[in-house]
């Protein structure tokens, strides 16, 4: 299976190591095409690419390799809500983990789309779940 996990680069880099963690449980189900956006090295300048618009142009080509799209959007980011709407556009699965804090509320672009499957967790261990019962579901679904 093909995974494009979708985190915050230039929206902001608080939950980096939340992504790594979740990166390396989504990474015994398949391939993690987008492995880069748990790296703890990575800042919020977020440019190693020759270009943004080879950046874009690689993205949007994993973005449609990919069988499942899963998505951290407890940091709001342009390009993770960008990519969800493709995704969307695309017909994948995908699934947005929401880690509700400070009583600030989810998007309503994102959590009133019934295409999409939004979960909130508090811990680690309840986005894991939420991960696992995601994937089974798809795996038993391919079947
Ligand atoms: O607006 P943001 O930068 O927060 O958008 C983050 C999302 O856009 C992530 O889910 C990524 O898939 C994508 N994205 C944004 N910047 C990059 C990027 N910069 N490389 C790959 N995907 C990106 C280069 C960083 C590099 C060290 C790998």
């Amino acid at each position: 299976m093909k995974i494009y996990f979708a985190g915050s680069i230039r929206g902001g880099r608080n939950d980096k190591e939340l992504y790594f963690k979740l990166i390396q449980h989504l990474a015994k189900y398949g391939r993690v095409l987008t492995e880069h956006v748990g790296d703890v090295e990575l800042t919020d300048i977020g440019d190693d690419g020759p270009s943004d618009e080879w950046i874009y142009n690689r993205d949007i080509a994993w973005l449609q390799e990919a069988d499942v799209v899963i998505a951290e959007v407890s940091t709001p980011s342009l390009g993770v809500g960008y990519e969800i709407g493709k995704a969307e556009e695309m017909n994948k699965k995908v699934l947005c983990l929401y880690r509700s804090y400070q009583n600030k509320k989810l998007s309503a672009m994102v959590n009133g789309d019934k295409n999409l499957k939004v979960a909130r967790y508090k811990t680690l261990d309840e986005a894991k779940k939420h991960i696992d019962d995601f994937l089974g579901s798809k795996i038993k679904h391919q079947l």
